[in-house]
């Protein structure tokens, strides 16, 4: 790990860059997650690393889906396992949701180092991806999906991925919710709600909101049927583009 001093105006960022290299040397990590890391870096610094109003609206609207799913599931690649693994062991708890990886870079391999991480960060279990259910409307790896998660899931909660498996699964009639700095991706454009904002920021501010909404589903729903992500990613986009 880097010897970064607290002081250094970079520190958070550098510690995420650590927090990513030490997933691609736990094997948890594809080595093309730095590269989407890199491209997440880009974007983070144009937003000036804080959270913004239109990731708090998102953040709001993805706790409110997530409260009113009757069977959300959180799926994990290599990067949010190595940012964020408590935080999504956290959210997935909070919910009642089952864990499951899902990966784009091939690899079975990873696919159980994955699993052994989450575990160690407090996952009583993790679901793995399986022969027996397959998603339609896609060729990659993420096609592979379990019964029991994702497969059978009314809400996916899908951090930071590229947008081939949002597609699939809103053309399956389902709600996807992701983080994605990128306010012009595939996926930030596909998705039902698109927080944009770095996932190691979002991640904490999106599981408060679901404590405080899992009590109320009926105002969950409210806000919902006034919830515009078009708004959401116009903003964005803007903030980025004004830099
Ligand atoms: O573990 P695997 O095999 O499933 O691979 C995962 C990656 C992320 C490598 C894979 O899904 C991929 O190649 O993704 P892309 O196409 O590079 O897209 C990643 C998106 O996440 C980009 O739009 C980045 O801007 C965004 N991103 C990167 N880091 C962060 C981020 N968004 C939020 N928080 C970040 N820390």
């Amino acid at each position: 790990m880097t010897d970064v001093p607290a002081t250094h105006p970079r520190y958070a960022s550098l510690r995420t860059r650590d927090a990513i290299v030490a997933g691609v040397e736990k094997g948890v990590t594809s080595i093309h997650g730095l590269v989407a890391h890199g491209r997440g870096e880009a974007f983070d610094y144009l937003l000036g690393e804080r959270t913004r109003d239109f990731a708090l609206d998102a953040i709001d609207a993805a706790a409110a889906m997530l409260v009113a799913a009757a069977r959300p599931a959180v799926s994990v690649n290599g990067n949010a396992a190595a940012l964020v693994p408590g935080e999504l062991v956290a959210l997935a708890a909070a919910v009642a949701a089952p864990l499951e990886v899902n990966i784009f870079h091939a690899s079975k391999e990873r696919e159980r180092a994955i699993r052994t991480h989450m575990r160690a960060h407090g996952a009583p279990d993790v679901l793995m991806p399986t022969a027996h259910a397959v998603l339609e409307h896609i060729d990659s790896n993420r096609r592979f999906v379990n019964p029991d998660g994702i497969h059978a899931a009314d809400v996916v909660f899908v951090p930071l991925e590229d947008g081939d498996r949002c597609l699939a699964l809103v053309q399956s009639g389902k709600h996807v919710i992701t983080v994605d700095l990128n306010p012009m991706s595939r996926t930030a454009r596909t998705a039902t709600v698109t927080i944009v904002d770095n996932v190691t920021r979002a991640l904490p501010l999106l599981l408060e909101r679901v404590i405080d909404r899992r009590d109320d589903i009926d105002a969950a729903r409210r806000l919902l049927d006034g919830y515009d992500n078009e708004r959401v990613l116009r903003a964005a986009e803007r903030a980025v583009r004004e830099g």
